[in-house]
């Protein structure tokens, strides 16, 4: 039966549940040998790291309510499962590049699964400006390969259906519906703005004819194209690394829906972190404009090649004449071109979110000089308008335009 767990509960939970407890003692030692500390800083829910002399795990338990607001805001552990669910699918695909899952419940709503506890964050990492080689190597790969073969380009039509309704995640797309497409654009309670923030430059895009109907078409694919299993919530916080190997968590807003959904939210973060640093630091500068660069190519090539490697193998009779694999592989660059599309008006849609709404990056939301950082999130909502209303062609368009409204 479901209990909300706490630091002495969860020893009871331990030494109740025989799977776990055999990883972290031996028979005759007793659970006073373990130590329990919450470590979470999600928005979502509670994680545990509990320690004994042999080993180490993570228990992450989904609480009937949203953690950031409390228990005012009511909402299903159901979650939990859609996260559990998701790390299955994600290991299978990308192992090197999900952590190991020990034990789940679904009537707990909690996993236990590995500590990566030689990783760190990513996005404090990147507020501490460290520098990570493999990172967009290891980011772009899961998101080609994750969202490549979750598609009907290589699941058989009942499968990639089956998939589609195992992941009906109501409730964390309605959070996204919310808290990404709807609320930043309108006056809402839940908007949150920065004491020195000027107005006039929210009142100027949530007016603005050209953005609105931008958003209300990025939020209309994100309820209605459903092109792969997402990530559902990419964010910088999403990622845990050191400079060998990164790991992709928090699956937990996973569901069908939109490539570029995936990819603009992590380039957004990026974008973000890009904005927040001081005139000084060209290097760093350089580096996530590598990053940007990097994760958008790499991306797009073994998007590409995994199209080509897998029509080949299948010898489908649509593409199956002399001029075939040429015509495929035409198709093929115009859907990369949609993703590349639909990337950059997500990533414009996050950038509003994290600068008006409820849930912030700490990039910028630390920032202590608050006219630093209202000046920071006023080029970030002009550079969103822009980039959401405007159509490019290549990724190195992007990183200009972001230069120009970042204005060191
Ligand atoms: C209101 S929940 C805020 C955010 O936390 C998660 O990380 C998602 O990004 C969600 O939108
Ligand atoms: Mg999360």
């Amino acid at each position: 039966m479901y209990k909300v767990l706490n630091n002495d509960l969860i020893k009871e939970y331990i030494d109740g549940t025989p799977q776990i407890r055999s990883l972290l003692l031996e028979d005759n030692e007793t659970i006073n040998k373990l130590d329990v500390s919450e470590i979470g800083d999600g928005n979502l829910n509670f994680v545990y790291i509990i320690k004994s002399a042999k080993k180490s795990f993570i228990l992450k338990q989904a609480v009937p309510f949203l953690r950031c607001v409390g228990e005012e805001y009511p909402l299903s552990r159901i979650r939990m499962t859609f996260e559990i669910e998701a790390l299955r699918i994600e290991k299978e695909i990308c192992p090197s590049f999900v952590p190991e899952i020990y034990y789940d419940s679904k009537d707990m709503s909690l996993v236990v699964m590995q500590n990566l506890d030689s990783h760190k964050i990513l996005r404090g990492e990147m507020i501490n400006r460290e520098t990570f080689p493999l990172l967009s190597k290891h980011i772009s790969t899961f998101l080609a390969d994750t969202l490549f073969y979750t598609t009907d380009f290589y699941l058989s039509s009942a499968q990639k259906k089956d998939n589609v309704k195992k992941f009906i995640n109501k409730e964390l797309c309605k959070i996204t519906e919310d808290f990404i497409f709807t609320h930043p654009y309108e006056e809402n309670k839940t908007n949150e703005y920065s004491p020195k923030l000027d107005m006039r430059e929210v009142k100027k895009f949530r007016e603005s004819l050209e953005v609105k109907k931008a958003v209300a078409k990025m939020r209309y694919k994100f309820m209605t194209n459903a092109q792969a299993l997402l990530h559902g919530d990419l964010h910088t916080g999403s990622i845990m690394l050191n400079k060998d190997e990164t790991y992709v968590i928090d699956p937990e807003f996973a569901f069908y829906g939109p490539i570029g959904f995936d990819v603009g939210i992590y380039l957004a973060n990026l974008v973000m972190s890009y904005f927040s640093l001081e005139k000084n630091e060209n290097s760093y500068r350089d580096y996530v404009r590598g990053m940007i660069k990097d994760t958008w190519d790499m991306f797009a090539s073994k998007f590409k090649a995994n199209m080509l490697e897998n029509e080949k193998k299948l010898k489908s009779l649509q593409w199956n004449y002399p001029k075939g694999m040429e015509h495929f592989e035409s198709y093929t660059d115009d859907y990369i071109k949609d993703i590349f599309d639909d990337s950059v008006g997500f990533m414009a849609c996050e950038m509003f979110r994290r600068t008006v709404g409820l849930a912030k990056v700490a990039d910028i939301a630390d920032i202590e000089d608050l006219e630093r950082r209202a000046r920071i999130e006023n080029k970030i909502l002009k550079c969103a308008s822009k980039l959401i209303t405007s159509k490019y062609s290549q990724i190195d368009e992007i990183i200009d335009e972001i230069e120009r409204y970042a204005t060191f």
